[in-house]
């Protein structure tokens, strides 16, 4: 089991460097100098829970950069992303792969009070919002966020369920990685996950 694990590890850390190709808000264009990074799934894999693209998230790094779920505290954070969606400037709709992500919000812990998962600004409640008129709307129990970049370029807010229809997720990469040792929990419950990331398709952007 634990020679697994391990290969799991190392597959892991191959596909976080090989696959990333992310973009920086620099502090000279008034960023952070973060690194984010859309992520699309291929078109033949399968979606992903929630929570499974938020392991994801959590085990992968960039420049030796830790990743999350992306952290959107701002209007101009908002605002620096919607620019960087791979459909901007192209085509929009609700129903392509690349038209939603999930980020890195979640009321899971009490039933709407929504908090960052994870980054500088784990555990915090959100300050900034860009909610959907009408979300979040907890319908049939949503506990998790997407931004979702449906008919306009402001990639409004919705609360979704933990169920299989995550075809993309928004990384943000800023901390200190999680050593593998650390990570090994997250891999016994995503090992089934190591398919997806290796087969995942780079956004358009990366083209
Ligand atoms: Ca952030
Ligand atoms: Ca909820
Ligand atoms: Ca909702």
């Amino acid at each position: 089991m634990k020679r697994i694990l391990l290969t799991a590890a190392a597959s892991l850390a191959m596909i976080s460097s090989a696959a990333a190709a992310p973009f920086q808000w620099s502090a000279g264009s008034g960023g952070n100098d973060h690194w984010y990074e859309f992520v699309v799934l291929g078109s033949g894999d399968p979606s992903l829970m929630a929570t499974q693209a938020e392991a994801l998230a959590g085990s992968s790094s960039f420049m030796g950069l830790g990743g999350y779920l992306a952290t959107i505290t701002s209007a101009a954070e908002q605002t620096f992303l919607n620019s960087h969606w791979p459909g901007a400037g192209s085509v929009t709709g609700q129903f392509l792969d690349y038209s939603f992500f999930l980020i890195g919000a979640t009321d899971r812990n009490t039933e709407g009070s929504f908090e960052w998962l994870g980054g500088p600004e784990g555990g915090n409640p959100l300050a900034y919002t860009n909610w959907k008129p009408g979300e979040p709307n907890n319908e049939g129990g949503e506990d998790y966020v997407v931004a979702w970049w449906e008919d306009s370029a402001t990639g409004r807010w919705n609360d979704v369920p933990d169920n299989p229809g995550i075809r993309g997720y928004l990384v943000e990469y800023s901390v200190t990685p999680v050593p593998v040792p650390a990570a090994l929990p997250l891999l016994i419950g995503g090992l089934g996950l190591l398919g997806y990331a290796a087969r995942r398709k780079r956004s358009p952007t990366e083209a």
